[in-house]
């Protein structure tokens, strides 16, 4: 059954990382995949995270399943994270929110109801996006279009290009908008823009589904969330946000993220939640106990809440801090050229080196970055910062 099944092309990202493990260069620095790394390189286990698991361990809390949408305490502090804790939808009993497995499992189960409600549309991602949004849009049976987004001269935003394209879009069409810090390239929306975003996605009648994967790693908790802030306010009727805390609470491997739809009234979200939790059940059945458990007792705990706010801050300014030293030594480099470097925003940059220029970094210097010049800067550190810099400037001459 098997003979004629050929190789499938793998996740360029993450076959990235099995290169950089296999290699055994010392002094090799691993810029490719999107993980915050502590000043010693290394993945922080959080210390809010901490006292919960230690707690929970004490416990030694039964393993039944969890309801198809997940641990209700989980859901109920997602949506105030994501809408704000005084939003009037919430309020009026217009969102409900399932988690899911991780930010990924959120995309999908979105992807999937959406299949089933518009079935008819097409979906439309950033140009460029994250492979996996396209990977995963397709997999649900969409047929996946791009809007203009990133200036390759400017290394910003292509706006009048953006709204162009989306002004373009069929009616009823799903746009997919990250929420911030752009993956792949850093490069965000300001407040006015996305104000100009949600009033055209309103007017031209289509359906936002907003990715945040990053909420809390570029301004703070809520600046973050501007986006779904002004599409909550809109008077847009619905809308859906799948949210990852893979990040936000450096658990990646324990897969932790959430879908929230916006219906327009409650009768209706409870019938259209009635449909998620049956995709659900086609996935998976119901989503895995700990990494929820995990964040439901940080953020339902005001101390522990406010401990992992001050460490979501210093990861954050840490990054910002990487950023401005990466700029700041290029210049003294003779490459002064990277300092938009510094008006990037979250983990990556697309730095405009070209795949020769990654390829040299790769081979001469040990320093692994993805073929089309993103770098993660959450990966920088002042113990490997010079090296990058010499090496970046070294292929850059
Ligand atoms: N969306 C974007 C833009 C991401 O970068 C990621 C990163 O992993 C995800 C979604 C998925 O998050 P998770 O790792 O929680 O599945
Ligand atoms: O873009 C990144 O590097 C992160 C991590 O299949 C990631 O979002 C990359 C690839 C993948 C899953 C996660």
């Amino acid at each position: 059954h098997f003979a004629n099944v050929e190789m499938t092309p793998g996740d360029p990202i993450l076959g990235l990382t099995e290169a950089f493990v296999a290699d055994t260069r010392p002094g090799k620095v691993n810029l490719g995949v999107g993980i915050y790394y502590d000043e010693q390189g290394r993945i922080p286990l959080m210390r809010a995270v901490r006292e919960v698991e230690q707690a929970l361990a004490l416990e030694a809390k039964p393993r039944g399943y969890l309801p198809i949408d997940g641990l209700p305490a989980y859901n109920q502090a997602t949506q105030k994270l994501v809408f704000g804790a005084d939003s009037p939808l919430l309020a009026a009993g217009r969102v409900a929110t399932s988690q899911t497995i991780g930010g990924s499992g959120a995309l999908r189960i979105g992807a999937d109801l959406l299949k089933k409600v518009l079935p008819q549309a097409k979906v439309a991602i950033s140009s460029p996006s994250w492979e996996n949004h396209r990977v995963v849009f397709n997999a649900a049976g969409f047929e996946v279009v791009e809007y203009a987004y990133y200036d390759p001269t400017t290394h910003g935003l292509n706006f009048e290009g953006m709204l162009a394209d989306l002004g373009k879009l069929e009616s009823g069409t799903v746009v997919l908008l990250h929420a911030c810090c752009h993956n792949p390239t850093g490069v965000d929306l300001t407040t006015q823009q996305w104000e100009q975003v949600v009033a055209l996605v309103k007017e031209r009648k289509l359906f936002p589904f907003i990715d945040m994967a990053y909420q809390g790693f570029d301004k703070g908790i809520d600046a973050d969330a501007t986006a779904v802030r002004l599409l909550a306010a809109s008077g847009i009727e619905s809308f859906v946000v799948a949210n990852s805390y893979s990040k936000s609470f450096s658990l990646y491997g324990e897969r932790v993220g959430a879908l929230s739809v916006v219906a327009a009234t409650r009768d209706e979200v409870l019938r259209v939640q009635s449909l998620v939790k049956r995709t659900i059940r086609s996935n998976y059945s119901s989503p895995a106990t700990h990494g929820g458990a995990l964040v439901a007792g940080v953020l339902n705990s005001a101390e522990l809440r406010t401990m992992w706010e001050q460490e979501l801050t210093e990861m954050r300014e840490r990054i910002h801090a990487m950023r401005a030293g990466m700029v700041e030594k290029l210049a003294v480099h003779g490459a002064p050229q990277f300092d938009f470097i510094q008006r990037q925003a979250g983990m990556f940059s697309y730095s405009g080196l070209s795949k020769a220029q990654v390829d040299r970094l790769r081979e001469e210097f040990a320093i692994y970055a993805i073929g089309t010049g993103r770098i993660c800067v959450a990966a920088l550190n002042t113990n490997n910062l010079d090296t990058v810099v010499a090496a970046v400037a070294a292929v850059s001459r």
